[in-house]
């Protein structure tokens, strides 16, 4: 089977169509979105319309989950800019997403099995971040025995074993390339270029992992975020670092 794993929209429109023409000449068996969707500071309700039309296999990410679960006082700016454009049936849409998948031998979630706010493939402490160790991936995965598991949240394409033949795979992020984080540590993500990144996983007996990385209009998103008054999503549309590059 070829897989196509989209994760991390985040309500970037001009990166989802990139992304899914580039895949549409690869002809994937299946398409998978593993979550946060539609939050940030460009277009979500259009981001959230174009995937509710598509029908892709998704689940939901924190931020799917933050824009249901909570009242708007109590969101971030990003996700309260977010709810305010979304509409009616954009949160039914939401509140029907699982929070995990799983097809065939692959599970699908968006940060660990049983936790979305946890990164499955690094590990923050006060020192920064490193790729999680083997025996905390395994003790994450004790009860995921499927051999290819997908995950996103880190916005980081990366490939990683586990025990038992098992590969854990993270396509990066489609709509944003770099942020920062103070939970469970300050910490920033960078991916290092502004390309909408996805992954093709063809599965089999040797399965074969490709990262795509796709250009798109990342200069008019930037540029709209600016617009918006979001100049920390202005320098990660641009560049795919935290701050100016
Ligand atoms: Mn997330």
């Amino acid at each position: 089977m070829r897989i196509a794993a989209i994760t991390d929209i985040h309500g970037n429109l001009r990166a989802l169509q990139a992304v899914l023409a580039d895949m549409a000449d690869r002809s994937p068996d299946i398409i998978v979105n593993l979550g946060d969707c539609v939050s940030g500071p460009l277009e979500p309700a259009e981001t959230g319309d174009l995937l509710m039309e598509r029908g892709f296999l998704t689940i939901r990410g924190n931020h799917d989950r933050q824009l249901l679960d909570r009242p708007v006082s109590e969101m971030g700016p990003i996700d309260r800019f977010t709810a305010a454009h979304l509409s009616e049936r954009h949160r039914t849409w939401l509140a029907g997403l699982p929070p995990t998948a799983v097809v065939d031998d692959i599970l699908l979630c968006h940060g660990t099995p049983s936790d979305d706010l946890t990164y499955l493939l690094e590990t923050v402490d006060a020192h920064g971040i490193r790729i999680t160790p083997r025996a905390r991936l395994d003790a994450q995965l004790a009860s995921s025995p499927q051999s290819l598991i997908l995950c996103g949240h880190s916005h980081n394409p990366r490939a990683v074993a586990a025990s038992n033949g098992r590969l854990v795979v993270n396509p990066g992020s489609v709509g944003l390339q770099a942020y920062h984080d103070t939970v469970p540590y300050p910490h920033m993500m960078e991916v290092g270029s502004p390309h909408a990144r996805y992954a093709i996983i063809d599965t089999g007996p040797r399965p074969r992992v490709e990262f795509m990385a796709v250009e798109y209009g990342w200069a008019s998103a930037s540029a709209d975020a600016r617009r918006a008054g979001h100049a920390d999503w202005a320098h990660a549309l641009a560049g795919g670092f935290v701050g100016p590059h």
